[in-house]
């Protein structure tokens, strides 16, 4: 589409360290590599620190900045509100940007409790019905082997599901004198590595079989409880003095559960696993194959088609980088590869491609709300004996 036909769609962030940094590049790359149906305009950031936010419009490539986010919520040059910021806050900025006719893109996990999330749920559904957008940004679903692995089981080619295995591991917690940092705060968080990350696998092994968590069983653990406090922090590392406090999330959390296919599931999600830095690994075993996948080696996805001889039979390690591949033609050629912020930018290709439809993005908050209400249900089942949960 010529540019001068696009319509424009004006963009507003809320938060601007990790996440906020990831989705500023997808903003600056989507419209530089994928035809986008509107032409994006990254009107303005918003965050509580005059000089920091000023800093980061700057290296971000926004154009003015705000200490106030609810300026956005009245400016008629921003239709898209993208929520970059702790989880406490999701529910607050979220309902208020979609109540005042905004479009809103927000991080995972959707909110910090089941009820936040149904509210954001209502807002949403109330706002659809205004034809305003709400998307959650499970951002993993658009790495192209992700995709790959749905459309096989989709086409059926690995059978009935029988067994969901599911970890994220990553080890930047191992260090005790890492210190603390909101990820570590209840209030901030949430919880700790069940949201922050077990969230993602939940979402993604939902997502690539098509089924839900009918029930889970779970337990946590906090290996250390005391950190000190930060002097600095900046992604997941930092460093500290000699004051400390309290960590009042889990560390690490294990459970299992059932499909609604029938498969059984099993879920770990840990920052002390020495050495995996961002694993995510996800094998799902059906009666006429496996798929596995590992996001430290992103662009492969193993596929065993057991109606091979079993001459020849065995894991084929597909290389998910050809033309052919979801969202791939539009980057290098066959061979060259993706990275972790690439699905940020697929992210940033769905929304718009879906607000420009009219249609609703997914993952929609009500899928947001699923992931919510399995985490609260490990959480009730790990302070109770690991009873299990049902959520039908
Ligand atoms: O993918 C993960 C995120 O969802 C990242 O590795 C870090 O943990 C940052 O936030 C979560």
């Amino acid at each position: 589409m010529a540019a001068a036909d696009r319509a424009r769609l004006g963009v507003g962030m809320v938060g601007y360290s990790f996440m906020g940094a990831a989705h500023s590049q997808a903003w600056r790359t989507a419209p530089r590599f994928f035809d986008l149906p509107l032409a994006v305009d990254m009107r303005v950031v918003a965050g509580r620190s005059a000089d920091g936010v000023a800093a980061a419009a700057d290296r971000l490539g926004w154009q003015e900045s705000t200490t106030d986010w609810r300026t956005l919520l009245t400016r008629d040059d921003v239709d898209v509100i993208d929520v970059c910021t702790p989880g406490n806050t999701h529910a607050e900025i979220a309902v208020a940007a979609l109540d005042a006719g905004k479009h809103v893109l927000c991080e995972k996990p959707l909110a910090n409790s089941v009820a936040e999330a149904e509210q954001m749920v209502a807002a949403a559904d109330r706002a659809a019905a205004r034809g305003v957008r709400a998307m959650v940004g499970f951002t993993y679903r658009r790495v192209p082997a992700i995709q790959l692995a749905r459309q096989l089981v989709a086409d059926g080619r690995i059978g009935q599901v029988r067994h969901v295995r599911a970890q994220y591991l990553q080890d930047w917690l191992s260090d005790p004198s890492t210190p603390l940092n909101w990820r570590l705060d209840k209030d901030k968080a949430g919880s700790g590595a069940l949201g922050d990350i077990g969230a993602h696998v939940v979402d993604l092994t939902q997502f690539i079989t098509g089924e839900r968590l009918t029930g889970v069983s779970g337990m946590l653990e906090t290996f250390v409880r005391e950190r000190p406090v930060a002097t600095e922090f900046s992604g997941l590392s930092g460093s500290g003095g000699t004051e400390t406090g309290p960590v009042s999330v889990d560390d690490a959390a294990v459970f299992f559960g059932r499909m609604s296919g029938g498969a059984l599931a099993s879920y770990e999600a840990t920052r002390y696993a020495q050495g995996r830095k961002n694993a995510i690994r996800i094998e799902i075993n059906g009666s006429a194959g496996s798929l596995a996948f590992d996001f430290e080696d992103m662009n492969v996805l193993h596929f065993f088609d057991a109606a091979e001889p079993a001459e020849t039979a065995g894991f084929r390690r597909i290389v998910v980088t050809e033309p052919e591949h979801r969202y791939i033609e539009a980057w290098w050629p066959a061979g060259h590869g993706l990275g972790y912020e690439h699905a940020f930018t697929h992210q940033v290709v769905d929304l718009v491609g879906a607000l420009a439809a009219g249609d609703q993005p997914t993952p929609s908050f009500a899928d947001g709300l699923a992931v919510q209400r399995v985490l609260d249900a490990v959480e009730r089942s790990a302070s109770d004996k690991h009873r299990w949960i049902d959520l039908t």
